[in-house]
């Protein structure tokens, strides 16, 4: 396809056609070599072992665990499953720290277990975890601290690091966004008690369904491996309380295949976002979140931040790309605070997490990955420079559309 450009009269939500006749979305998977995978699905077929500790399952385990520089990695059967069980290993219990602004999974992951989460609020700059924050959170009650590596940028390791020491307490990582990044060349997946990966099919590097903890502790892997199986500890010896949290041999086997290209797909990644950099970075009233160049990143999310100079909201211009057919996602919205069962628990949080609401108010996750098009971006880009160039006419005018369709009912 080719760019293309509009006036403000063309644009879909004003009537004209759509910019994309098929609909653009945001986490489109990657897929690695299809024949190398089909080649591992018939070897497992052939072999007749589908699950269980199968040998895709450890070659697995063993290529994240040297990308990621730790001594363990237990795979899982999703990222969620994998915070439970981390969070149940290391002995968490009554309150945790955590973010508002991550998915909802975080906090779901304590409370499905009964430990409070208590959510603390962000650094506006880097979208993580205010460590000053976290400190004043503390209470005698206090066990964790869950942070979480938004976007694949680095929480604050060293500060939370000080803190969990000072006051005793777990330190775990979410790093769901985080594969194949670093932090002060140390990657991602290798700090505190443990870090989380999810491998689902939106994420960077996706096992369709997946995710593993990631450790150095090696007393705490071998409670992760009893517990991702129910507890047994041979043919018929339940040690411990377990789960299924097993990940299958069809999983492991697109998990690697995705490894063996991962640097295209962070190629990509990269060419995608710097075309975004390029067309967006100078235009007034919105930010792309950046990264550290000096660092690994996955460049999975392109998020952009509107300033409330802007006549135009975020929704609006939401709005304007779904009508376009760009399925652009407002990625934390509404914050966990702000989700059932935490809304009608802590009715007043949103008092306390005043960067987190705002943020959740402007950011905009923008379409990336391997099944998207320079000319795609060219486009979106084109299509958010219009809004933002024209947010005054555009937002006049959308009003009155508003207007007129609560009169027609
Ligand atoms: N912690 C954090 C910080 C996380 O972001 C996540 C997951 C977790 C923990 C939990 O890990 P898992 O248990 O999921 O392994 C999606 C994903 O389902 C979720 O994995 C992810 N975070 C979250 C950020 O995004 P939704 O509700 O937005 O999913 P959905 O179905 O709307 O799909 C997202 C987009 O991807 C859509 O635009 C469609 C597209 N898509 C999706 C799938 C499944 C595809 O193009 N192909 C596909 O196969 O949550």
């Amino acid at each position: 396809m080719v760019a293309v450009h509009k006036t403000v009269d063309e644009l879909a939500i004003f009537g004209g056609a759509p910019v994309f006749d098929e609909k653009l979305h945001v986490g489109r998977p990657n897929v690695g070599d299809r024949d190398r995978l089909l080649q591992r699905i018939n070897d497992i077929l052939d072999r007749r072992w589908l699950t269980n500790d199968g040998v895709y399952i450890r070659e697995f385990e063993a290529r994240v665990a040297r990308l990621a520089g730790v001594r363990h990695c237990v795979a899982m059967c999703n990222g969620t499953v994998a915070l439970e069980i981390a969070i149940r290993a290391l002995g968490l219990a009554g309150e945790v720290i955590v973010p508002s602004f991550t998915f909802v999974a975080t906090a779901h992951a304590l409370q499905w277990q009964d430990i409070t989460p208590v959510f603390c609020d962000i650094d506006p700059e880097t979208h993580n975890l205010d460590p000053g924050l976290v400190e004043q959170a503390i209470t005698p009650r206090t066990t964790g601290i869950l942070g979480v590596h938004v976007w694949g940028r680095p929480c604050a390791v060293e500060p939370l690091e000080r803190i969990a020491r000072r006051y005793r307490l777990k330190l775990l990582f979410d790093a769901a966004h985080a594969f194949a990044c670093s932090h002060h060349g140390q990657m991602l997946g290798s700090f505190g008690n443990a870090e989380v990966y999810s491998f689902h099919a939106t994420k960077f590097l996706n096992t369709f369904e997946g995710g593993a903890v990631v450790t150095n502790d090696s007393n705490l892997a071998a409670r992760l491996r009893l517990m991702r199986n129910f507890g047994f500890a041979g043919y018929d010896q339940v040690i411990d309380l377990g789960t299924n949290g097993k990940m299958n041999e069809i999983a492991a086997a697109m998990g690697l295949t995705g490894l063996d290209s991962l640097d295209e797909f962070i190629a990509v990644n990269r060419r995608h976002w710097e075309q975004y950099w390029r067309e967006l970075a100078d235009l007034d009233g919105v930010t792309l979140a950046a990264y550290d160049p000096a660092e690994k990143n996955n460049y999975q999310y392109v998020i952009l931040e509107l300033e409330d100079t802007l006549a135009i909201s975020r929704d609006e211009l939401v709005s304007i790309l779904h009508a376009e057919n760009v399925m652009a996602r407002r990625y934390f919205y509404p914050g966990c605070h702000r989700m059932e069962p935490y809304r009608s628990r802590y009715p007043q949080a949103g008092r306390h997490l005043p960067h987190t609401e705002a943020l959740t108010r402007a950011v905009v996750s923008l379409p990336t990955g391997t099944g998207v098009e320079a000319d795609a971006i060219a486009s979106i880009c084109h299509l958010v420079r219009l809004a933002v160039r024209h947010h005054q006419e555009i937002h006049q005018r959308l009003k009155r559309q508003r207007g007129q369709a609560a009169l027609a009912l």
